[in-house]
């Protein structure tokens, strides 16, 4: 055992957040669903153009009583883009300052991630997504976290015209999941990896309801039409789960996995937004992304708490009633009254109620103006902070620190036991 585990150990017994009593095991034994919305920004959520809501299906999820919605909610990825936020989301650990690690580390590194703590739970564990299954290296890293499924391309019927971009288009991906999703012993733990929402944002004409925004920058301009394509797929699907009845036995999450639009498209965010010098604080803020989380008889509303991708295995873990007090994990439940708001981006810049830090700028994060009052020890204090919680999961993914870690009621994960070779027959 490592010396650098005892110092990890130490960070997470210092930093845990206690459950909230409220929202203990409310999910428990209902199925989960995961629903990656590919390159989803949350200034879509009520947006509008051409007249009309871009995300309709989205938006009432949005605002139902029985959904709870984060709006400070923030992608926290770097150069692993969508491997890094579902490093993030399932392993509660941030990804590399370069690279990604699901590439680098994900076969040979040890993992302790929600699809295994959930299989040990009694769950079924499935991802999905319409990409090749190298991708990423996600046939291989799967095995690390657990997954007893993978239905990649290989698992899905190829047709001319099925395909846009890096898959399969959304509608046709999750109406052929279907016949798996029906087939997985209940309750399950089931992530859709949607992709047609993805740069450079193209689309079939058939299948464009919206007319493209007029920036002039075409790298932005087709991001409106992916997007209300991926919302019609997604009320499809809604529409499918009551058909089933698995509405009424399943939770279903959604969350952006990182931004559509880079932060070199200034002058066409300023159009789109009204904003009128988009600025690197503009564009910290607009890292913002969707959390939701829809289920019968849950308490909902619009949550305003400062979090991110990071956060998501605390706060899912414990709805379903897993204690995970004894795990190492980077972020803290949501829902705690002992969460964190200080929300890392992989750079060391942060966002926070209070303050947003943008390189050496600090910002009052209520009016983007330069924070000329924030005293040299509370910047440092924060910065401390943020730079410290990425360095030592650092440590843990580059010193593979969990091949020491036995957490009591976790069976490490052997990835002989894994096989995702089928194929359609
Ligand atoms: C491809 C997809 C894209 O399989 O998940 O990943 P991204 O480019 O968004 O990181
Ligand atoms: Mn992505």
């Amino acid at each position: 055992k490592s010396s650098d585990l005892d110092s990890i150990e130490k960070y997470m017994k210092d930093n845990y957040a206690q459950p909230n009593p409220e929202y203990t095991g409310v999910a428990k034994g209902k199925n989960i669903f995961v629903i990656h919305l590919e390159s989803f920004q949350q200034y879509l959520i009520d947006y509008k153009w051409d007249g009309q809501e871009v995300t309709p299906n989205l938006n009432k999820i949005y605002h139902e009583d029985n959904t709870l919605s984060f709006d400070n909610f923030f992608n926290q990825v770097g150069q692993g883009k969508t491997a890094d936020a579902e490093l993030m989301l399932e392993n509660s650990l941030f990804g590399l300052p370069e690279g990604a690690a699901m590439v680098t580390d994900g076969t040979s590194n040890t993992f302790q991630a929600a699809p295994a703590i959930l299989d040990q739970h009694g769950y079924t564990t499935a991802s999905f997504h319409g990409d090749v299954p190298s991708f990423w290296n996600r046939d291989n890293t799967y095995k690390s976290w657990g997954y007893d499924y993978f239905f990649s391309s290989n698992f899905y019927k190829e047709k001319k015209d099925y395909n846009v971009g890096y898959g399969m288009k959304d509608k046709i991906f999750l109406r052929d999941s279907a016949q798996y999703i029906q087939q997985l012993p209940q309750p399950f733990y089931a992530k859709l990896i949607t992709v047609t929402n993805h740069y450079p944002y193209m689309l079939d004409k058939k299948n464009q309801s919206i007319t493209k925004t007029d920036t002039g920058d075409s790298t932005v301009d087709g991001y409106v039409q992916t997007a209300k394509y991926l919302d019609e797929a997604i009320g499809e699907f809604m529409d499918w789960l009551k058909a089933t009845g698995l509405d009424k036995t399943s939770m279903v999450v959604f969350y952006g996995d990182h931004y559509g639009i880079s932060d070199n498209h200034k002058k066409a965010m300023s159009k789109i937004t009204g904003i009128k010098n988009f600025d690197e604080f503009d564009n910290a803020q607009y890292q913002r992304v969707p959390f939701m989380m829809h289920m019968d008889g849950l308490k909902g509303g619009v949550n305003h708490t400062y979090g991110g991708e990071i956060d998501v295995l605390p706060t899912l873990l414990k709805m379903v009633g897993v204690n995970d007090s004894n795990m190492i994990q980077f972020g803290s439940d949501l829902l705690s009254k002992d969460h964190s708001q200080v929300v890392a981006f992989r750079n060391g810049d942060f966002v926070s109620p209070k303050v947003t830090k943008v390189g050496s700028n600090y910002y009052n994060t209520k009016n983007g103006k330069i924070d000329k009052k924030i005293s040299a020890q509370a910047k440092s204090k924060l910065s401390n902070k943020v730079t410290t919680e990425l360095s030592l999961s650092d440590r843990v993914i580059n010193g593979d620190l969990l091949r020491f870690y036995h957490p009591e009621g976790f069976t490490k994960v052997n990835r002989k036991d894994y096989n995702y070779k089928k194929s359609v027959t």
